[in-house]
């Protein structure tokens, strides 16, 4: 299909609750919308890009200049007819995979559109329901993350992330093992809070059963962590450090991690996510889908790529109303059953843009033709 249009939208969407982690703290999606069409369809994908360089390097606005004056021009009036030709496309790009992503997801929701399949099916997903985790910020007490860990519970989610930084850790997951039990499935995520100056500290979390420890350690490092996981009984994932198929390989191949958290946006779109999801299956690798406090368009590619075989660990793909009071598609992201999400089977992400809810959060729009 030619690609004949793309539309740009930058919308700003209150958090329900801040959301703190040890990089900042979150008040609001700063969501930037794709919508890319062709034949009287549109495919509709969000960036995750923080308003920040804190997470990573990009940020909204990074991404917004990347889109406009490199990836977009390049796109439209091309004749794309498989998915994987836009990660083709863009190649040559170095880094900016958020900006990447938020076209190239647009691109694959066009073609499952043209062709009446869903995103699932094209992606070889095989479940028809995921399990579901949430992610819990760090808040000013122990009690606090404790009363939104049993509001969570009630509700059904499958699986607890706690956000740790050092001097809200050991303590916070002792309480939670004291509260709650054993059995509850529990992580932590420090996003790069420690260093190898940690390992005493980080090997007193081996005696509490967590599932894993999310990037502990430095956001570019792939070395150190290895170090730490051959000192920790607890599995490593990695989050920040893996940008990329050969990240994935040698963070494999050095033993860096046990588990990888992928995100679409951090790994330069869908082609990209579904090469790592394969090479970790081939190295008995599980994965599970990160968040980046998505808005019902990245929450749909989130559900899509979440029923690939190999997702096997609950993700953070809460529902709408984790984090929003009025989401942008219709109907919001809300469980199957407490704790399931159902796979959509409808063309494409299967979930129609709220236009009501689009133009109230819209802050600025732009469209760009051949
Ligand atoms: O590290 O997984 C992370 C949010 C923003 C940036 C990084 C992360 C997160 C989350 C929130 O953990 C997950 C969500 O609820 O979407
Ligand atoms: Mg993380």
């Amino acid at each position: 299909m030619k690609i004949e249009q793309v539309e740009l939208r930058r919308l700003h969407v209150p958090l329900k609750a801040p959301f703190e982690t040890s990089f900042g703290r979150f008040t609001f999606r700063d969501c930037i919308l794709v919508g890319v069409s062709s034949e009287g369809e549109t495919g509709y994908a969000e960036s995750v890009a923080m308003p920040t360089p804190y997470y990573n390097e990009e940020m909204t606005d990074t991404v917004i200049y990347l889109l406009k004056h490199f990836l977009i021009p390049q796109l439209v009036g091309q004749h794309i007819d498989k998915p994987e030709q836009t990660a083709e496309l863009f190649a040559s790009v170095r880094r900016n995979y958020m900006a990447i992503s938020a076209l190239e997801g647009a691109v694959w929701d066009l073609l499952c559109k043209a062709q009446g399949i869903s995103l699932s099916a094209a992606l070889g997903g095989t479940r028809s329901e995921i399990d579901v985790g949430v992610s819990i910020g760090i808040e000013s007490s122990v009690d606090h993350v404790l009363r939104n860990v049993t509001r969570f519970l009630e509700e059904g989610y499958k699986k607890i992330k706690v956000k740790i930084k050092p001097g809200f850790d050991i303590e916070l997951i002792d309480a939670i093992r004291t509260r709650f039990g054993a059995d509850v499935p529990l992580m932590a995520d420090a996003n790069s809070a420690y260093t190898l100056e940690h390992i005493p500290l980080l090997k007193q979390l081996d005696q509490y059963g967590l599932m894993m420890i999310e990037q502990p350690l430095a956001h570019d490092d792939i070395v150190d962590h290895a170090t730490l996981q051959r000192e920790l009984s607890t599995p490593i994932c990695l989050d920040e450090s893996i940008h990329s198929v050969e990240d994935a390989r040698k963070a494999i191949e050095l033993g860096s991690c046990r588990i990888i958290n992928l995100k679409i946006g951090r790994v330069g779109g869908l082609t990209h996510t579904k090469n790592i999801h394969d090479l970790c299956a081939r190295h008995g690798i599980p994965v599970w889908c990160g968040g980046m406090f998505e808005m019902g368009v990245g929450r749909a590619h989130n559900i899509a790529i979440a029923s690939m075989p190999n997702f096997t660990i609950p993700g953070d793909t809460s529902t709408s109303k984790r984090h929003f009071e009025e989401d942008i598609v219709e109907p919001a992201v809300d469980f199957s059953k407490p704790g399931t999400l159902a796979v959509p089977t409808k063309p494409g992400i299967g979930y129609d843009l709220n236009r009501k809810a689009v133009e109230k959060y819209t802050v600025s729009k732009e469209i760009f033709k051949p």
